[in-house]
């Protein structure tokens, strides 16, 4: 019974987490020094900015803005292993969003990043958990192409719906 009552908490706090920041957009970054440092978030924020207009804009352009939590809902460094930029850099490209090949691509640069400040085991680790968490489908702010609006799908497959009879 006791296990029980825990089990369900543990389930209801989750579920309101997800709750709470489904469909929406970070109003501010979480991590620091962004979250207090006005001159450095803008230079994350252009920093973002010119990482997806390098590539073309795969996903059209962002229309919500860049922020930054480094490792969503995971640590981002251990001992003297610091893996933060790794998650920078995939945020970079889960903001700008784009096809399932680009968030692939994204998520095995995160992998190969990730292992190289840890080793292989934790850079499989953490690419099977944004393969999962950050699906367009998961109504989660940090979700691939999370610099646009809840869409549910990759970019191909919306239009490919919106052009259907
Ligand atoms: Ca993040």
């Amino acid at each position: 019974m006791k296990r029980f009552l825990i089990g369900s908490f543990a389930l209801a706090l989750f579920l309101y987490i997800v709750a709470l920041t489904s469909c929406t957009a970070l109003s501010r970054h979480t991590s620091e020094p962004y979250d207090r440092d006005p001159e450095a978030a803008g230079q994350i924020e252009r920093a973002a900015a010119d990482w997806c207009a390098e590539r073309g804009y795969p996903g059209s352009k962002p229309t919500l803005p860049f922020r930054f939590d480094a490792c969503s809902w995971w640590i981002d460094r251990f001992g003297d292993a610091d893996w933060r930029h790794c998650c920078q850099e995939h945020d970079y490209a889960y903001w700008c969003g784009g096809s399932a090949e680009d968030r692939e691509r994204a998520d095995d640069q995160l992998a190969s990043c990730v292992a190289s400040e840890t080793n292989l085991v934790y850079g499989w680790l953490m690419r099977s958990g944004v393969r999962v968490g950050g699906h367009p489908a998961v109504p989660l702010y940090f979700r691939w192409g999370f610099g646009h609006e809840y869409a549910g799908c990759y970019p191909e497959a919306a239009a490919s719906s919106q052009s259907a009879p």
